[in-house]
């Protein structure tokens, strides 16, 4: 039976993989961590949650003690934007928290799941089809901390022999917790306002091609690469791993066919958008398929529908 810890798990990913883990593993077997925020009731009351600092390695130690932890998945990180707009912090918390986490793992014999990013890559990568193994030259301080990551993580896992994984998540699409600070943000608020009746003003231009996928999707990656076999795991940090890849007219047409009164404009913000540009549009995800069968269920139609029918309940749970 797995120990889990998840840190970051107030966040967008860790709000939802929590619960997921908890069903799988068992409530008492996965403890979130989070920084300061208070949770929701409903997140306490389902198991353990604790409040650390992901850079103290002595609270960290001790809750994996405390708990007999053996696999952690270290989601506390800022995202794009918000990481430009403070570079310091974002090196402290991305970097300084990672490599804290990686000696309480290699300390305590832990596994260590790493959400790395499509921000890993930069302007020079091949923007389609972007390869598993290509040139990494990213140009904002958030996809220097997920190059340095990955390349940590495989040290870690080199020298140290800790089981360190990892993912480069797209965009991700969820209706429970807001993101908060990403690039891709846009892809979560422009449901928000097609189901409260109100217009989208996008901060992305028209034709800014990324990749996409829903939450579901996402977390079932990351448990199905902590679940696999290592030994048949050769791209261990980071696997590209992708659903649907669109542009913010694509996405606006396809909740316009359930909600045709639903209107769009752009208002561009040039940090965003210049943030984008330097992304793959596509990333060739075929090593994560061949080597450890990942698969996405959710392409741009479904994965509408279904954002739309839950946001709706949580909406209406909230006015
Ligand atoms: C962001 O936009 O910063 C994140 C990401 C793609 O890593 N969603």
């Amino acid at each position: 039976m797995k120990r889990i810890l998840v840190t970051g798990a107030t966040g967008q990913i860790g709000s939802e993989l929590v619960p997921v883990l908890r069903d799988k593993y068992g409530s008492d077997n996965v403890v979130a961590a989070g920084h300061r925020r208070k949770p929701e009731d409903e997140f306490i009351d389902s198991g353990p949650y604790e409040t650390i600092e992901t850079t103290d390695a002595e609270s960290i130690s001790a809750l994996v003690k405390k708990y007999r932890i053996d696999t952690i998945y270290h989601l506390a990180a800022l995202l794009s934007a918000k990481a430009e707009e403070n570079p310091q912090l974002a090196w402290h918390i991305n970097m300084n928290g990672l490599q804290t986490v990686l000696e309480v793992a290699r300390h305590h014999h832990c596994a260590l799941f790493f959400p790395s990013s499509i921000g890993a890559f930069g302007p020079s990568t091949p923007p389609d089809n972007t390869p598993q193994v290509t040139l990494q030259r990213p140009n904002t301080l958030y996809g220097i901390t997920k190059v340095a990551g990955e390349l940590l993580c495989d040290y870690y896992f080199k020298k140290y022999d800790v089981d360190a994984r990892g993912v480069r998540f797209p965009g991700l699409i969820s209706y429970k917790t807001l993101p908060g600070g990403g690039t891709t943000d846009y892809a979560v608020e422009i449901f928000y306002a097609a189901v409260k009746n109100e217009p989208y003003r996008c901060f992305l231009k028209e034709g800014t091609r990324l990749d996409m996928m829903y939450m579901p999707d996402a977390i079932r990656a990351a448990i199905e690469l902590m679940e696999a076999d290592a030994r048949i795991l050769t791209h261990r940090n980071a696997y590209n791993i992708t659903a649907m890849s669109f542009t913010p007219d694509q996405l606006y047409a396809s909740i316009k066919k359930e909600l045709p009164g639903f209107s769009m404009t752009y208002e561009v913000d040039p940090l965003r958008q210049a943030i984008a540009d330097s992304w793959p549009h596509k990333m060739d995800d075929s090593a994560a398929r061949a080597e450890w069968g990942w698969q996405p269920e959710y392409d741009i139609e479904s994965m509408t529908k279904d954002m739309i029918e839950k946001l709706r309940k949580e909406v209406s749970n909230v006015t």
